[in-house]
C-alpha cells in the first residue's frame, strides 16, 4: 500500500511554503498513524464467527491471476481482498479494514469520502450483494456514535465483476446505530452532515474506539473510519446492516476487493490511499502452528508452496514436506489445478488453532507451479 497523491501534495506544500500558510490546519497534520508503519496507519482484522470457513483478509496483487474476470483496480495493480463466508447467527462473520488517521478531524471539515469496490461472487444474492460499507465512529467529546454508509442497492443492483467508485456525498445511505428515541436514524449525506455536525472522528488516545464484537461499542480493528464487509450483527432490532432490506444479503459469502480510499477536506486538501500487496514471506506449513502466527498474521502477507492432496473440489491439503499439512479452503480449485500438482498461494488470515490449521484462498490466487 502506498500513499500517492498525498505524498505529491506534501511535496508541493514543501515547495510552496508561503502558500502552505494559506491552508487551514486541520486534524491530519498532527495525527500519528495508528497501525503498522508499512500500512500507513491502516489495520485489518477478520472474524469467522458463525461463518463456515476462515475469512480472507489480505492485500493482493491482481496481476497474473489465472482467471481474468476481475478488471484492473482503479489504482496500481493491487487491492484489499475482504471475504467472509456465510454465517447467519451471532457472532456474525465479517472483515474490517480501518484507520485512525483522521482521529480528531471534524465531520464539518470533510467534503467527501470516496472508495472503490469490486465483488466477483456473492453466494446468496448475485447482482444484488451489499458491497463493503463504511463504518464511522464519531464523538462529541462525551460519547461514541456509530454511523454506517451503504452503497445504493436500488433501483440498480450492484453487478458483480465491476469496479464501482463510491462517493459518500452523492450516493448511498447513512444509518445511525442505536439513535435516541424519536430520532430520524437514516438519510443521505446532507442528513448525516446535519446529524454529525460538531462531531469528530474518534480514535485518539483520549477517545479510543474499543476493539469489540459489539457494534456501537467498537469494531474488530478499533478504528474510527472502517471499510467493512459483512454485518457485525444479524437481525438487530431497529437497525439492520441493510436498513430496510434483509440483513443476510450482507452476510452471504462475498468475494470482494476494495481499493483507492480517498478523503477530501473543505480546504482543498485530501489523502489518497492506494491499497497494494506487500511482499509475501514464504513459510512452511509447520510454521503456521507457531504461536507467533496469531500476531504475525495481522501484519504480514505469507506465501505457501506445496503439493495438493485432494479432499473434494472445495478443499485440499497442502503437503510441503515440513511434516505438517495445511487445510485449504479453495472453492473449485480443480478448475485451476489437479490432485498432486505443486501450487503456491498468498494468505494472511489463518486459523492456527484448528488441526490441521485452516486457511482460505480464492482460486484466482492459486498459482500452479510448472
Ligand atoms: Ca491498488
Amino acid at each position: 500500500m502506498r500513499l500517492t497523491r498525498w505524498t505529491a501534495y506534501c511535496l508541493v506544500l514543501l515547495m510552496c511554503a508561503g502558500a502552505a500558510q494559506a491552508f487551514t490546519t486541520i486534524g491530519f497534520f498532527t495525527v500519528k498513524p495508528g497501525g503498522e508503519p508499512e500500512m500507513n496507519g491502516w489495520k485489518f482484522a477478520a472474524l469467522q464467527g458463525s461463518g463456515g470457513d476462515t475469512p480472507l483478509a489480505q492485500f493482493e496483487d491482481l496481476t497474473g491471476y489465472q482467471i481474468g474476470i476481475l478488471d484492473p483496480p482503479p489504482a496500481g495493480t493491487g487491492a484489499f481482498h475482504m471475504q467472509p463466508y456465510e454465517g447467519y447467527s451471532n457472532p456474525a462473520p465479517h472483515v474490517c479494514l480501518g484507520t485512525n488517521n483522521f482521529a480528531g478531524v471534524k465531520i464539518d471539515d470533510v467534503q467527501t469520502i470516496r472508495y472503490a469496490t469490486c465483488t466477483t461472487y456473492a453466494s446468496y444474492a448475485q447482482n444484488d450483494a451489499i458491497p463493503p460499507v463504511i463504518e464511522l465512529y464519531l464523538t462529541d467529546g462525551t460519547q461514541l456514535y456509530m454511523f454506517e454508509w451503504q452503497a445504493p442497492i436500488a433501483p440498480e443492483p450492484v453487478y458483480i465483476n465491476q469496479w464501482y467508485n463510491w462517493d459518500l456525498s452523492i450516493q448511498g445511505t447513512f444509518k445511525e446505530w442505536d439513535p435516541p428515541a424519536g430520532q430520524q436514524w437514516q438519510g443521505d449525506w446532507n442528513w448525516f452532515k446535519q446529524r454529525a455536525a460538531g462531531m469528530w472522528f474518534a480514535g485518539t488516545a483520549a477517545e479510543p474506539v474499543p476493539v469489540s464484537l459489539d457494534p456501537g461499542v467498537g469494531n474488530l480493528t478499533g478504528t474510527s473510519c472502517t471499510i467493512r464487509n459483512g454485518s457485525p450483527k444479524v437481525s438487530a432490532s431497529g437497525w439492520q446492516s441493510n436498513g430496510g432490506s434483509a440483513w443476510w444479503r450482507n452476510n452471504a459469502t462475498s468475494e470482494t476487493w476494495v481499493d483507492l480510499f480517498e478523503i477530501f477536506f473543505n480546504d482543498g486538501s485530501f489523502q489518497s490511499y492506494d491499497f497494494e500487496a506487500r511482499p509475501a514471506r514464504h513459510i512452511l506449513t509447520k510454521t503456521t502452528l507457531d504461536p507467533m502466527m496469531s500476531e504475525a498474521k495481522q501484519r504480514y502477507l505469507f506465501r505457501a508452496t506445496g503439493k495438493i492432496q485432494s479432499i473434494n473440489n472445495g478443499y485440499f491439503y497442502l503437503i510441503d514436506g515440513s511434516g505438517k499439512t495445511m487445510h485449504v479452503r479453495c472453492q473449485r480449485w480443480d478448475r485451476v489445478a489437479a490432485n498432486g500438482d505443486m501450487v503456491t498461494f498468498p494468505f494472511s488470515i489463518i486459523d492456527e488453532k484448528a488441526d490441521p490449521p485452516k486457511v482460505s484462498v480464492g482460486r484466482r490466487q492459486l498459482i500452479k507451479k510448472q
